[in-house]
């Protein structure tokens, strides 16, 4: 028994460290903190990447992930409780915005503000389930958070989230090249629209993108220049901008930007009126005019459970040039980005 009871006592002090070690490993591993990524860019930043990278991620109960924010273009990391209505105003957050570091079980909200370049953005998961991350400002970007039991694996580890989000980012910035030879070869509209105009019509893409969707959910590319922005026109001649992205809106602006970048406004002395066929049109006189097409974005259409809206308008915005000179003009929400263009008008 006394042989018994001294073995015992060595077995007891081993087997008490070994308890405290794997409670170490243990309460290591229900803390984890997970790295992720939210957008990329190209290094002139004309091609952005809006997405959750990567946008699928399984973590334990406790853990957290903070998301580095890697584009000049803006996002939010943002989740949402069910049935709660989709929040309009992404600079307000949920609302409102949560610290970082805040925790989401799924019954109130949590969002960052809108973020870019280098700043980053934590949240703590207590609570096993799965949840979805969206951004505020892409409607179609959104990816899923899978809180696991500790009692359960991990597919996966930080290394494999790291490649697979180095893997999804190229892939959607690779696919630029071909989107912009798409670009060019496209027709103006304006041709079809009316005879009269067409000759006198020089086209211009505003911008062009692709939706990309996988297990996880949603991503998007963005190439967000004017494709060969600056042309030169004769007076009297139209200039149509055609915004191709399905899911960032941009701006055709001269001169001054104005307060509401939403809606379309022309100053002094002119007017934005709407063709026959839909699309925005001002008529510029002078250098000194300021004028703003509001949001040219895509907007989805026939939603099941939702009323037939009125026609949704073309994505598309013309200037007719009345007056020699060289008028500049910017994306108002991409100028930070370099989206710039510039119309010169000779006699
Ligand atoms: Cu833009």
């Amino acid at each position: 028994m006394k042989v018994f009871s001294s073995m015992n006592g060595k077995f007891f002090f081993t087997s008490l460290l070994t308890l405290v070690f794997v409670n170490l490993q243990y309460s290591a591993q229900a803390q984890q903190n997970w790295n992720a990524a939210v957008g990329g860019q190209s290094k002139d930043m004309a091609r952005q990447a809006a997405a959750f990278l990567p946008s699928e991620i399984w973590i334990h109960a406790g853990d957290s992930i903070t998301w580095t924010f890697n584009s000049g273009d803006i996002h939010t990391v943002t989740f949402i409780t069910t049935g709660q209505i989709y929040p309009f105003d992404d600079s307000q957050g949920c609302p409102p915005i949560t610290p970082s570091g805040s925790p989401f079980d799924g019954s109130s909200c949590v969002s960052s503000a809108p973020l870019v370049l280098s700043q980053t953005y934590e949240v703590i998961f207590p609570k096993a389930g799965n949840y979805e991350i969206v951004c505020l400002v892409h409607g179609q970007m959104f990816g899923v958070i899978h809180v696991l039991d500790l009692a359960l694996p991990l597919p996966y580890d930080q290394a494999f989230y790291d490649e697979q989000a180095k893997e999804q980012l190229n892939a959607l910035l690779e696919d630029a090249d071909l989107h912009q030879h798409h670009a060019e070869h496209q027709h103006s509209m304006g041709d079809m629209f009316s005879a009269s105009v067409s000759s006198h019509t020089k086209s211009i893409t505003a911008g062009v993108g692709e939706i990309a969707a996988n297990a996880g959910g949603q991503q998007s590319f963005s190439l967000v220049r004017f494709i060969n922005g600056t042309v030169a026109i004769h007076a009297g001649d139209t200039v149509e901008w055609t915004n191709l992205d399905p899911e960032i809106g941009h701006t055709m602006t001269f001169g001054t930007i104005p307060q509401d970048l939403i809606d379309p406004s022309c100053s002094p002395n002119c007017v934005v009126s709407t063709d026959p066929d839909g699309a925005l049109h001002a008529t510029i006189t002078s250098t000194q005019q300021n004028v703003h097409s509001g949001l040219i974005a895509a907007l989805l259409e026939d939603e099941p459970g939702f009323p037939q809206g009125p026609v949704a308008p073309p994505t598309r915005f013309r200037i007719t040039f009345t007056t020699p000179g060289t008028y500049p003009y910017v994306c108002a929400f991409h100028d930070n980005l370099g989206m710039d263009g510039q119309v010169i008008v000779l006699p």
